[in-house]
């Protein structure tokens, strides 16, 4: 195994986020590359690690005072072997090849794990849709498409959001596809509902999260009603699983974005969630003014040189990171061991850090990775994709309880695996495990491609 480590090194030394994912996934199948030589013969891993393809392009676009502004795009088409690409487009400045292969070989082992026919891809661009008009981020995306379009298909490459994409992004991305192309299809997932979107997908991330969560909780016979809760985030994902923690009697007082976070010991009940949608999805404020709004919560602001995230030295049971990779380091894990957390379920993709992610797991903290606690949204994709297919849009009831068994399969089976390979209760190693033999079988049944 650390041959594959020291190669992909070598070859992109400077792509910490990539080798970190490569890392983790690796060492978590081991046992299975020990028992299974037919696939160090295929080169399966060797290849599992390198892209299919990388598109790189220019992103020109004409601001509000006419000035040109070039942006790089990407996308990077990891593994198509049980299906079309399919992952996430994220426009944040901090966007590079490293963060994408990153996010596209966790798409690889997550979308395997829902058990959906879909390949796994990421893609975006270091655009800033902070602070720009819509006229602005609607020029930027459809220059985006220009380029784009060539490369997708609802059976090539499927699109979503992801940071920085929602549904207004997702809307003129697929406007241009529309035109550029002559054809409505199904492209692109998390379309308006009016337009070819489900039920239930923008909440899907954060539902399913949660209904992980309770799936832990249930194999030893605890459930969420009571429990206190830090939530990161204010986005998409962090406002799904707020709502689905407080339906399902849990408390939750806690939310942030890269500024800083908010602290509600009343508690965030459903108005005042409500506000934060409004506040974040439509005004496109900061969660600093939600204190403006409800006097009695505090506000503390972050700065990235913070070597820690005043966050997590919140009190709280139970945690879900849903903001962006790397969000829990080593001493924020100390924090929360300290005050007694009991469980960590992420909805962010890779939100701990390695030595975070240890360091809770070997204090006996139930622990839902990523990969498998927040498949739900990539799931939903997919069942966006059947409706299109079929030409019909089920009740938001039907997507919900498909959703509710695709996460307890997912959750059973991570479980089955880590008991069989040695490690029982590790979701971890469970979860890589599983998505990494669905993709492995496919690529042995189709030769060396
Ligand atoms: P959104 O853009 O809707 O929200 C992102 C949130 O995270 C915002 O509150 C944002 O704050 C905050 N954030 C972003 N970057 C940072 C940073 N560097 N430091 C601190 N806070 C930050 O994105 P989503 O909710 O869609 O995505 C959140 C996470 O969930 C990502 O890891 C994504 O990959 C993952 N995910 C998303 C799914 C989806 O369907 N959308 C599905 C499964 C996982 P600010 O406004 O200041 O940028
Ligand atoms: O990280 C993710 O799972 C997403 N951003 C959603 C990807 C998708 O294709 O639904």
């Amino acid at each position: 195994m650390t041959h594959i480590l020291h190669d992909a090194h070598d070859r992109d030394p400077h792509e910490k986020e990539f080798l970190q994912a490569v890392a983790d996934v690796m060492t978590s199948v081991q046992p299975v590359l020990d028992k299974t030589p037919e696939y160090r013969h295929h080169g399966i891993a060797r290849r599992m690690v390198e892209p299919e393809r990388i598109i790189t392009f220019r992103v020109p676009w004409l601001d509000d005072a006419q000035q040109v502004r070039v942006n790089r795009g990407f996308r990077v088409e990891m593994n198509n072997a049980i299906g079309p690409y399919k992952g996430g487009l994220r426009f944040h400045p901090s966007v590079n090849q490293s963060i994408l292969k990153f996010l596209a070989f966790e798409h690889v082992l997550k979308n395997a794990l829902t058990t959906m026919p879909l390949g796994g891809a990421a893609g975006g661009a270091d655009f800033d849709p902070k602070g720009k008009s819509d006229a602005e981020v609607m020029r930027f995306c459809q220059s985006f498409m220009a380029e784009l379009f060539r490369h997708i298909g609802a059976d090539t490459d499927v699109p979503e959001g992801d940071i920085g994409v929602g549904s207004r992004e997702i809307g003129y991305l697929f406007g241009m596809y529309r035109k550029l192309c002559n054809q409505f299809s199904g492209v692109i997932t998390g379309k308006g509902l009016g337009w070819g979107g489900s039920l239930i997908r923008p909440e899907a991330a954060g539902f399913g999260c949660v209904y992980f969560a309770a799936q832990m909780l249930a194999a030893r016979n605890d459930t969420l009603e009571g429990k206190t809760c830090l939530i990161s985030g204010s986005g998409n994902v962090a406002q799904a699983t707020a709502r689905k923690l407080i339906e399902m009697g849990a408390k939750v007082m806690t939310f942030s974005d890269s500024s800083g976070h908010i602290y509600d010991e009343q508690g965030i009940d459903l108005d005042k969630l409500e506000f934060v949608k409004r506040l974040k999805n439509i005004r496109r404020g900061r969660i600093s003014e939600y204190v403006d709004q409800y006097p009695d919560a505090t506000y503390t602001p972050t700065t990235p040189e913070m070597e820690s995230n005043p966050l997590w030295e919140h009190r709280g049971q139970f945690v879900f990171p849903c903001a962006t990779q790397n969000e829990i380091n080593a001493q924020d894990a100390y924090h929360l061991i300290n005050n007694n957390v009991k469980l960590v379920c992420e909805g962010a993709s890779m939100p701990c850090t390695s030595q975070a992610r240890t360091i809770i797991m070997d204090k006996g903290i139930l622990y839902g990775p990523g990969n498998a606690a927040n498949a739900g949204g990539v799931a939903v994709s997919g069942l966006e994709l059947t409706q299109n297919s079929i030409r019909l849009t089920w009740l938001g009831d039907e997507v919900d309880s498909r959703l509710k068994i695709i996460m307890k399969g997912i959750h059973d089976t991570c479980l089955a695996a880590a008991d069989a390979n040695g490690h029982p209760g590790n979701y971890f190693i469970g979860a890589n495990i599983v998505g990494f033999i669905k993709v492995a079988e496919a690529m042995l049944d189709q030769g060396v491609i």
